[in-house]
């Protein structure tokens, strides 16, 4: 299998976030990207090779326009307001208020196209999103052009981010990008399988009226788990699309057994649809040290994984997502790649 990776997603990183109501340095951080793509060499998946540039043209077609021309002047309008730092937001249009009007403060308009103080920018960070969407384009050729796998070594990940917002360390929904180039280019029925921990809410909304795109969502519950305002099982789809959503959440402390037994039933669901290609946003997040996450899943689970999604035969696009247990990640994200390949 063929691992697509940058090294600008590098210029990303120093951020801070607040968790638990103190300051500390970012999970999201930039050894995660090279300690898979240092593990994907020792463990010889096969060849690592640089993106070719994408235009944002598939990009614009799931996300709003006016999102899409923001997210490269956010840096540039945050140094211009004299500020340093990270850029992040701290005043949300919630219930109440006007979420129409665009203001014109950037402190203001990181607000208007966030759902969260999770998704910072610094310096290099447009580039690292950039660099991110053109990888996954870049693995998604591969594949339409007749590998039966490839992997998208995105950073910064992508699945919290909506057709209009970013959070939860996403900006460009990386997964939802390559579904909708898939259909562009002679896919007509594309599935995206979500394993990370957390709920895939930007997915969930891009593709909820679709029925050409199945969204498989196995995740934390949100009564208790982040982002919390998304992911119930009754979230089905609507219009044309209801019956193509499909949310599997648990509770904390699952581990593999009932975590195997909802991915089979994703898979019986994913069979069902028969798509041309399947997505995988693969957060490996789910794994029992992860610092931010509550499920139980070991290092031996993750090949299990990629040997289940392997027996349903199909054309498989991965597309990295989260994974904060920095030491383990590349065993647990490699892991699955390899099992997919059956050794
Ligand atoms: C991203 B992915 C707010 C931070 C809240 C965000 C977790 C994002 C997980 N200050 N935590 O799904 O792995
Ligand atoms: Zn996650």
């Amino acid at each position: 299998m063929k691992t697509i990776f940058s090294p600008l997603h590098n210029g990303h990183s120093g951020q801070l976030e607040i968790i638990a109501g103190e300051i500390v340095p970012g999970f999201e951080k930039a050894s995660r990207a090279e300690i898979i793509r240092a593990r994907v060499e020792s463990e010889k998946l096969g060849p690592i090779l640089p993106p070719d540039e994408h235009d944002l043209s598939t990009a614009g077609r799931i996300h709003r326009s006016d999102y899409l021309a923001f997210l490269p002047t956010v840096w540039t309008q945050w140094q211009a307001a004299g500020r340093s730092g990270s850029a992040l937001p701290f005043t949300w249009p919630t219930r109440g208020l006007r979420g129409d009007v665009p203001p014109k403060a950037i402190e203001a308009l990181l607000g208007y196209y966030s759902f969260d103080g999770g998704a910072p920018f610094v310096a290099g960070t447009w580039d690292a999103i950039k660099s991110s969407h053109d990888v996954a384009l870049t693995a998604a050729a591969l594949v339409l052009n007749g590998e039966h796998s490839a992997f998208a070594l995105c950073r910064p990940p992508g699945h919290h981010a909506g057709a209009g917002f970013m959070g939860g360390y996403c900006y460009i929904n990386n997964a939802a990008v390559t579904a909708e180039w898939f259909r562009q280019n002679g896919a007509t029925r594309v599935t995206i399988l979500d394993i990370d921990y957390h709920h895939g809410n930007g997915t969930q909304e891009i593709f909820y009226e679709r029925a050409d795109v199945q969204v498989i969502n196995l995740h934390g519950d949100p009564m208790n788990e982040y982002p919390f305002f998304l992911g119930h099982a009754d979230e089905k789809g609507s219009g044309s699309g209801t019956g193509f959503n499909h949310n599997l959440p648990m509770p904390a402390g699952t581990a593999w057994e009932p975590w195997s037994a909802a991915l089979d039933d994703a898979c019986k669901r994913l069979a069902e649809f028969a798509p041309d290609i399947v997505v995988v946003s693969l957060g490996v997040d789910t794994f029992e040290k992860d610092p931010i996450s509550q499920f139980k899943l070991k290092s031996v689970d993750y090949p299990k994984i990629g040997r289940k999604i392997a027996e349903l035969g199909l054309p498989t696009l991965f597309v990295m997502e989260g994974g904060y247990a920095v030491e383990e990640i590349g065993v647990n994200a490699v892991g699955v790649l390899t099992g997919f390949e059956g050794e």
